[in-house]
């Protein structure tokens, strides 16, 4: 075992989602290793802890791991379960976390973001209940990277992580496990596979586009081999180190090659894609894009019919830039429905204390208490049980759907890479203006109320100020507005806006919502504070 000598890094502070850097920076000498020192500084120690390791397999991750497992024996941890060859999705990693009871996770990612050398790499932890640390442990990790002087590092060679099994390193016990085992076998408790493996004998048709990213295995071995799709329903099925090129975003802009089949002439009867490390989806119907807030409003009305929910759900959660078509659904069901801050560590109190069984948020993440982390695969394999189920395509869902509750026009508009300090500038001119806001009239729409939103925890009471600035409307239409916290260039704005229909289902969204887009532009003055008027993705 050596102890180095290290200087800290001053910006080692983790955001919406862990720390995330280009991949550069992560790879100069100490970075990586000052900010594993940390966690495990933050966490009361590693000693005879067992942890899970595992990342998406973008460029990095096989050296990053060699690493950590190094910290780790020199830290004195007993047990680290690894993903065959470093990999595991981030929900396969929730999930043995959770099965195996150890005492939390490291997972490397930078999720949607693009990977490669030049691209971007990122670390999170996740704690002993298999979801993201909260708060106040990513804070404690911020100040032990601040001052850290050393760091602890065991003197071996790699370890073998292709070949299953158990070996030790430096009297620490590595376990390489299969990556997709595991994860499977909890799918099949959830969900009718028999119903789903009909539905495909009888000619159903599907597409899922891993992306060039990690759920490729999960999604061959899960809808191809026990599901019983055709080979090649899974498209860019094998990982890549820099996915491909492609951008692994599940969205109609980064999807783009499964969008143009899903409305082309030859579309097969449902569509599917994943992020880079496999918690995100987007899901797509013949010739119809679901947006991730009907996505979850449309699952949590339907759960039931999935064997792993048949009792019904105790509450659903969404975030609070996500669409209120949850809440319709929920207000109906009678259930519990909570709106919290961006980022999935927020559901984390609310799954463990039985209140939420659902959860989403609008950027393609939709998951269940079946895990602590988001889950694309389970959001798709969740839609297929249902239109097994309901024997109905997925644009009859969801017109049936907004016959029932009515539709929550949505759309967030991206504005990337602008420059960080006027986007601060736009922001905090925005805050200071919300309380005037009231009473105001724009684009002909009166504004009842305006504010930056600050959550309580219902569970442990902690709170969690500006998490997004909100303009609401007399008619129910709204504004938000936040600085993305996953970004590694400059400053993202995400632009959340949203308005209620009871009736004319068929609208182009971005038409529908016109006046309420027109409303934050000359709220906000984005053009004058960033020389920018047109987003750079439209979701
Ligand atoms: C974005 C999304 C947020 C999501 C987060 C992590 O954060 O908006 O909803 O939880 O990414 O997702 P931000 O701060 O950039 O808006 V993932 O799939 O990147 O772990
Ligand atoms: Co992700």
């Amino acid at each position: 075992m050596t102890t180095i000598q290290t200087v800290a890094f001053d910006d080692q502070k983790p955001g919406t989602s862990g720390l995330r850097k280009k991949t550069r920076v992560f790879m100069q000498p100490h970075y990586l290793e000052n900010f594993v020192q940390a966690i495990f500084g933050a966490i009361g120690g590693a000693k005879g802890k067992t942890f899970v390791l595992g990342g998406d397999g973008r460029f990095f991750n096989d050296r990053a791991v060699q690493v950590i497992l190094r910290m780790a024996a020199a830290n004195g941890a007993a047990r680290v379960i690894v993903g065959r060859g470093g990999v595991l999705s981030t929900p396969a990693a929730s999930n043995l976390i959770r099965q195996r009871k150890t005492d939390g996770g490291i997972i490397l990612s930078a999720s949607h973001n693009p990977g490669g050398e030049d691209e971007d790499f990122g670390i999170k932890f996740n704690m002993a209940n298999g979801g993201p640390a909260p708060e106040a442990i990513t804070e404690a990790m911020y100040r032990e990277a601040s001052v850290i002087v050393s760091y602890n590092i065991l003197e071996a060679q790699d370890v073998d992580l292709m070949t299953l099994g158990e070996s030790s390193l430096g009297g620490m016990a590595v376990e390489v496990v299969d990556s997709v085992a595991d994860y499977a076998a909890l799918m099949e408790t959830l969900f009718d596979f028999d119903a789903i493996r009909a539905m495909f004998t009888a000619g159903f048709t599907m597409r899922f586009d891993a992306m060039c990213a990690v759920t490729g295995p999960y999604a061959t071995e899960i809808i191809e081999k026990r599901l019983g799709a055709a080979p090649g329903t899974v498209v860019h099925g094998t990982p890549l180190p820099d996915f491909g090129g492609m951008h692994p975003d599940p969205n109609p802009t980064w999807a783009h090659e499964l969008m143009a089949e899903m409305m082309g002439p030859d579309a097969p009867d449902f569509g599917a894609a994943s992020d880079g490390d496999g918690d995100r989806n987007m899901v797509v119907g013949r010739g119809i894009y679901v947006s991730p807030s009907d996505s979850l409003a449309v699952l949590a009305a339907n759960a039931h019919l999935a064997k792993g929910y048949t009792r019904g759900l105790a509450g659903v959660a969404r975030s609070m830039p996500t669409s209120a078509a949850v809440d319709r659904v929920a207000e109906d069901l009678g259930i519990e429905a909570f709106e919290t801050p961006t980022g999935w560590k927020f559901f984390g109190n609310l799954l463990d204390a039985g209140r939420a069984t659902l959860c989403g948020e609008e950027s393609f993440g939709t998951g269940s208490d079946h895990v602590r982390e988001k889950d694309g695969l389970w959001a798709v394999l969740l839609w297929l049980n249902i239109l097994a189920a309901r024997k109905q395509s997925v644009e009859e869902i969801l017109n049936a759907h907004w016959q029932k509750y009515g539709r929550n026009y949505y759309s967030r508009h991206d504005f990337e890479a602008i420059e960080s300090d006027k986007a601060a500038a736009m922001v905090d001119a925005l805050r200071a203006a919300l309380p005037d806001l009231p009473g105001r009239e724009v684009q002909g729409m009166v504004i009842a109320a305006a504010d930056d939103f600050s959550y309580t925890d219902p569970v442990d009471g902690s709170v969690s100020a500006r998490q997004g600035v909100r303009v609401l409307f007399e008619d129910g239409s709204r504004i938000v507005m936040r600085l993305s916290g996953t970004g590694t260039q400059g400053a993202t704005l995400r632009l959340y806006l949203e308005r209620y229909a009871e009736s004319g289902f068929d609208r182009d969204p971005q038409e529908a919502l016109a006046p309420i887009i027109r409303a934050a532009h000359e709220l906000a003055d984005i053009g004058g504070h960033t020389g920018r008027t047109e987003p750079d993705v439209i979701t």
